[in-house]
């Protein structure tokens, strides 16, 4: 069972030029091959399916909380693609306007046609995410070392979409996700150590630049997140001490389990697009609509009431000023 906090993990700043080609290049980050879907659904599938758990606790309890932390990164990216895509459209209720002109020369049609400017299931290219991308074994040596190579693949993802993408959401996003992608690396090489006796770390860092390079992966580094790997429930899954402790292999610094996931931010409320009638299109009438939720939810009705009338108000009046 799996519980859930409205929470991103880190906190994403609005973009500084929302761009649908930006938001297209995320996409690999999300739905590609070496992707936070494929992170996440791999070590879910392999927990779920582990064999012989008692005798090899603490590698099950290690995969475990890995993938709960993947949820949460699935999520992070969906809010950078989200927020890269906001506005890129022009805003209004008149479809004769052509207000979906730009996303004739997007990479990502997809994200104007399918969706209401949203990040969808899919990589850069528009493919979409499949259950192919998954590898479960059963073999506990051989799902570790291809957890260490995706591992690696996905860092190297990251490490390109930064260099393709400079705006601070994109940023914020890729150097928070280089740190945790890092620390589920050394994690699946002190797995592999524990297993064989091969120093694994030694290969490190993969592709060979260090984090410190990017400065929004370093200030994370700085206060040490890249040596705490979460324990993402209260008391369940407590063995995977065993594997994480010790030195970083980069750094010397020394490895700690936290009980609980990262502090998190408010995942920000993304902006309407009506144009797109993303929620609701333009001719809904807000007192319609209250009626709508008054039938709904009747104990919150005459609130809903006043809030949709003031709103109403408040909408007359902007025409008004604007006129
Ligand atoms: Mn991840």
């Amino acid at each position: 069972m799996i519980t859930r906090f409205d929470k991103l993990q880190t906190e994403l700043p609005h973009p500084d030029h929302p761009s649908p080609n930006s938001a297209a290049a995320v996409q690999e980050l999300l739905g590609g091959k070496f992707g936070e879907m494929s992170t996440f659904m791999n070590y879910t599938f392999q927990s779920f399916n582990f064999r012989g758990r008692e005798k090899m606790r603490p590698f099950y309890d290690l995969i475990a909380n890995i993938a709960a932390e993947e949820f949460g990164h699935i999520e992070l990216v969906t809010y950078a693609i989200n927020l890269l895509l906001s506005g890129t459209t022009e805003r209004g209720d008149d479809p004769s306007e052509t207000p979906l002109a730009s996303a004739a020369d997007a990479r990502n049609t997809y994200h104007f046609l399918a969706s209401g400017q949203q990040a969808l299931p899919m990589d850069s290219q528009g493919n979409f995410w499949t259950g192919a991308n998954v590898f479960s074994s059963g073999n506990l040596k051989l799902d570790l070392l291809h957890n260490f190579f995706l591992e690696c693949g996905a860092r190297a993802g990251k490490i390109r979409v930064y260099e393709t993408v400079d705006d601070p959401t994109a940023r914020e996003c890729v150097g928070f996700l280089l740190v945790r992608g890092g620390v589920h690396i050394v994690a699946y090489a002190k797995a592999l150590e524990k297993l064989s006796g091969v120093d694994v770390g030694k290969l490190l860092p993969i592709p060979d630049i260090s984090n410190k390079r990017f400065p929004e992966a370093a200030k994370h580094e700085a206060r040490g997140l890249h040596r705490i790997l979460y324990q993402f429930s209260p008391e369940d899954y407590p063995r995977a001490g065993e594997i994480w402790n010790g030195q970083h292999p980069e750094d010397g610094s020394e490895l700690e389990v936290e009980v609980g996931g990262p502090e998190g931010a408010t995942p920000p409320d993304l902006d309407e697009e009506p144009q797109l009638t993303a929620p609701v299109g333009p001719d809904i009438d807000p007192e319609m609509f209250a009626e709508v939720a008054g039938r709904l939810f009747p104990e919150v009705a005459p609130k809903q009431r006043t809030a949709s009338k003031a709103r109403s108000q408040r909408k007359t009046a902007s025409k008004a000023r604007s006129r």
